[in-house]
């Protein structure tokens, strides 16, 4: 297959190099990382099934005009219109959203002629520095179509990711996946951000309480809107992803250490408004997202 990776930091980076082991992989990245794979390719380290290995995709900072038989889409929730725009420059059969946060997949469907799947991924990776990306905790990814049901692609891409040697599940009820994902990122991400911890910080407390509640909120306004998800099916996913990336830094704490735009409002900030359509109250969310917009807006960030 042709793929890009559209948004190569340390996530998109990891998935495509595994992929690039037997695809035609293109990374769009930034000007140091896109520089340093062309230069000297991509260099793929720690829990990955092989140990340290070199792969060598293209590399751009240019999105537009691409071909590919698959989009894999990994920008930051607030950049997935400006991504969808550039990709609608080029012929892109089905895009594939492994971001964070809600609403990527409608965005991608409204500005692209392409079939749109759904996934969410709990890998931990980091990008140590331009040219090298490191697994921090072994995860899964999970995609399917982004409306629930079944279709050939999702099979033929589920097929592609297996084989790259990423643990991953085709499932049938997208919707009610990203939901899980949603209340695994309200409880894990904010409160690692704001106390500059890895995730096993919500583990234990005093954090565990404060991620336990947001994960609880996000559960009860997931059944608000229809979808099936308990609390404690919410609060096993969120254990069970904080347990398998325990010495992950979560891509909010990355944001806010590298004094970034974070992604707060496809994530809690969302879980805040669903809410406030379905008449609930979600104190801990409310506060944790007005926490997270206020140090951005204090750096200019938003
Ligand atoms: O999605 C993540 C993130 O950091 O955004 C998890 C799965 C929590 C891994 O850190």
């Amino acid at each position: 297959m042709d793929i890009v990776v559209f948004g190569a930091g340390s996530l998109g980076s990891l998935v495509g190099g595994l992929l690039a082991r037997d695809h035609d992989v293109t990374l769009v990245a930034r000007e140091a990382h896109a520089r340093a794979v062309r230069e000297s390719g991509l260099r793929l380290e720690g829990a990955v099934d092989d140990g340290p290995s070199r792969v060598v995709p293209a590399a751009t900072t240019d999105g537009t005009g691409l071909e590919a038989d698959l989009a894999v889409v990994t920008v930051k929730s607030f950049d997935t219109a400006a991504a969808a725009d550039t990709l609608a420059t080029g012929s892109i059969e089905a895009v594939l959203s492994l971001q964070n946060g809600m609403g990527n997949e409608a965005t991608l469907a409204t500005r692209l002629d392409a079939s749109v799947l759904a996934g969410t991924a709990t890998y931990g990776a980091i990008l140590q520095e331009p040219g090298i990306v490191e697994c921090t905790g072994p995860g899964e990814i999970v995609l399917g179509p982004r409306d629930g049901g079944s279709s050939a692609r999702a099979e033929r891409v589920g097929e592609a990711f297996a084989a790259a040697g990423l643990e991953t599940t085709v499932a049938d009820d997208m919707p009610r996946r990203l939901w899980e994902k949603l209340a695994v990122n309200a409880g894990i991400n904010p409160v690692t951000a704001l106390t500059a911890t890895e995730n096993e910080a919500v583990r234990a407390e005093p954090a565990a309480d404060l991620a336990h509640t947001a994960t609880r909120e996000t559960a009860r306004v997931a059944r608000a809107c229809d979808v099936s998800l308990s609390n404690r099916e919410a609060l096993a996913a969120m254990e069970t992803v904080a347990e398998a990336t325990a010495a992950n830094t979560s891509s909010m704490a990355q944001d806010l250490a590298a004094q970034r735009r974070t992604e707060i409002d496809a994530i809690n900030g969302y879980v805040v408004e669903q809410a406030a359509e379905n008449g609930l109250e979600v104190p801990t969310n409310r506060t944790l997202t007005a926490l997270i917009r206020t140090w951005e807006q204090g750096r200019g960030l938003r």
